[in-house]
């Protein structure tokens, strides 16, 4: 038997170096003749980068980038929000931040086992929050009473769940009234109109502290040349600006000015397509996998760049066993569940921001697996 991998990541970097890997969620399908254009202007934007000061350049990025996805609210003004090299390194400074303030956070349940990890890494006690309960009734005042902070991904990874707007307000309004922080990773935002109302204006409207986590990294194809977007509320009372200078000085202004281009290209279009792109990889994936005994997906109204399928009879570990076999590297499900694992067992994860053909191919060869037993 194959021997569980220490986390999510390092299952997906078994799948690196295969045609067939749909295990990351990064996005890896061709650029659209759009996006093609603006690669083979790279030393226009090099230059660019050269010349003018690089605070401009970011305002520039992240304008586009918020404006895109209708975050029209977020604050603009100097040093609010602090570019990183990636999601998970935001994810990490507001960890650390948090830890000198908090000792206790109500985390939901499943989502991307790295944030877990990256809280649990710097001394933060956990508590898991399904999915149904963040999503329904109010929370119980004795759980906000017991935690300091809140964290939500959303769209969440891998189920794809979005917080709605009313339910983020009221959340929002019981951790000011609870006067603990409420933060959220909107990483895969992109891919949801859901995701797409103005979070920042609920946000600021009910008075509690809060925090964010963007990520342009999820959504084109630009060879993980990407910032992380951190966000804190005035007043946030942690120490991010601090950690973040322990960290890092900035992002270069070579990929600020290509998240700018790439942002405005989705807006005139690109965004549109892409969505009609994923839709058609969904499809695809269902239909492949649809009419085998015992298949499902847990996820119907999901429209994230990934997938689950669940299936009777295997263990999502075992599959993938049979699956890298014929050079399919896909993603077990078990460690998105960092509560409680064996929850994931029976799932595969699969990555939508393919090309069409090896995708296709992938969940061909899932299904003869699927089907031989
Ligand atoms: C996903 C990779 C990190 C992460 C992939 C991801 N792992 N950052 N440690 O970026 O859903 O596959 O989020």
């Amino acid at each position: 038997m194959l021997q569980s991998k220490g986390n999510l990541t390092q299952w997906e970097f078994l799948a690196l170096n295969s045609e067939l890997n749909i295990a990351d969620g990064h996005a890896r399908q061709a650029l659209s003749p759009g996006q093609t254009k603006i690669v083979d202007e790279l030393p226009l934007l090099f230059a660019e980068g050269e010349r003018r000061p690089v605070e401009q350049i970011e305002q520039e990025a992240h304008e586009a980038y918020f404006t895109l996805l209708g975050q029209h609210s977020y604050p603009a003004e100097h040093g609010r929000v602090m570019s990183c090299y990636s999601s998970s390194v935001a994810m990490e400074i507001l960890s650390r931040a948090l830890a000198a303030e908090v000792e206790t956070v109500a985390l939901v349940h499943p989502t991307f086992d790295n944030i877990a990890d990256l809280l649990r890494g710097n001394g933060l006690r956990l508590l898991p929050v399904a999915e149904d309960p963040l999503h329904g009734e109010d929370l119980p005042r004795e759980l906000l009473a017991s935690v300091g902070c809140v964290f939500v991904t959303t769209p969440n990874n891998p189920t794809g769940r979005v917080l709605g707007e009313d339910r983020l307000r009221r959340l929002a309004e019981q951790c000011a009234e609870h006067d603990i922080i409420l933060a959220l990773d909107t990483s895969f935002r992109g891919f949801d109109p859901r995701a797409h109302y103005d979070h920042y204006a609920v946000l600021d409207a009910s008075g509690c502290r809060w925090a964010v986590i963007e990520d342009t990294g999820k959504l084109w194809p630009t060879l993980d040349l990407k910032a992380g977007l951190l966000v804190g509320s005035e007043h946030l009372g942690l120490p991010v600006e601090k950690i973040y200078s322990d960290i890092l000085l900035g992002v270069s202004p070579l990929i600020l000015a290509l998240i700018r281009r790439f942002a405005e290209d989705a807006a005139s279009g690109g965004l549109a397509e892409l969505h009609e792109f994923i839709a058609g990889n969904r499809a695809v994936v269902r239909a492949a996998l649809a009419d085998l005994p015992g298949v499902d997906f847990p996820d119907p109204d999901s429209r994230t760049s990934v997938e689950r399928v669940r299936f009777s009879g295997r263990t999502g570990t075992e599959v993938w066993e049979a699956l890298q076999e014929h050079n399919v590297f896909a993603l077990p499900c078990r460690q998105f569940h960092w509560a409680d694992p064996a929850e994931g067992d029976r799932m595969l994860r699969i990555a939508l921001a393919r090309s069409r053909e090896p995708l296709t191919e992938s969940v061909r060869l899932l299904a003869a697996v699927l089907e031989s037993r």
